[in-house]
């Protein structure tokens, strides 16, 4: 069976929870012919991505990582990583760095190997908001995506990225129903032939 990894975040920036990974939790075990294994991981520059690459070696076809992006309404694919570090909260280990590179002699950008565009369209069929995203900022979600893309640059495991709203629990705005969140992020996986 195809093998997909999905990761999710632990709160940061003053919040209780993190969308990312009560979303990424509440997703069933098997999706369009893959095996789901679902990891939380840390708001931590560097250690996030870490994290990632321990636990998925060569093993996965395909890894999707979740994060919050407060202030989006839709869940936003991300089309490319750069190699850019810059923070404007502390992380949870308290790093803030400002305008660093991710890999000294890395390139500028990458681009997301999994199908965005097609996850954007499944995603919005499935009544759910969506659109591509060109930027995925500066801060751990962007050092998560490069790093990733970076690491499996020409291997059989393809990368993205997938932003979402606050959900309602977190009485912020804009945000999302929980339940769309999940119904997004499977659609996004039925979008996946690998
Ligand atoms: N969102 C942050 C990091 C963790 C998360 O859920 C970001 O967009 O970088």
């Amino acid at each position: 069976m195809k093998k997909l990894l999905i990761t999710g975040f632990e709160p940061f920036g003053g919040e209780k929870i993190n969308p990312s990974w009560e979303a990424v939790l509440r997703l069933p075990n098997e999706i369009n012919g893959f095996e789901i294994t679902k990891l939380l991981i840390p708001v931590v520059f560097e250690l996030a991505a870490k994290k990632v690459i321990d636990v998925a070696e060569d093993k996965y076809d395909a890894v999707i990582c979740v994060g919050q992006a407060g202030g989006r309404s839709a869940i936003t694919p991300e089309l490319v990583g750069i190699n850019l570090r810059h923070a404007g909260i502390p992380d949870n280990e308290g790093n803030e760095p400002h305008d660093e590179p991710i890999l000294q002699k890395g390139e500028n950008a990458l681009f997301s190997t999994l199908p965005v565009r097609k996850m954007a369209e499944y995603i919005n069929k499935a009544g759910v908001p969506s659109q591509v995203s060109y930027s995925a900022g500066a801060y751990v979600c962007n050092d998560v995506l490069y790093s990733l893309l970076s690491h499996y640059k020409g291997t059989k495991t393809k990368v993205c990225f997938i932003h979402i709203p606050y959900c309602k629990e977190q009485g912020k705005a804009p945000s999302m129903e929980l339940d769309d969140i999940i119904k997004g992020l499977i659609a996004a996986i039925e979008s996946i032939a690998v």
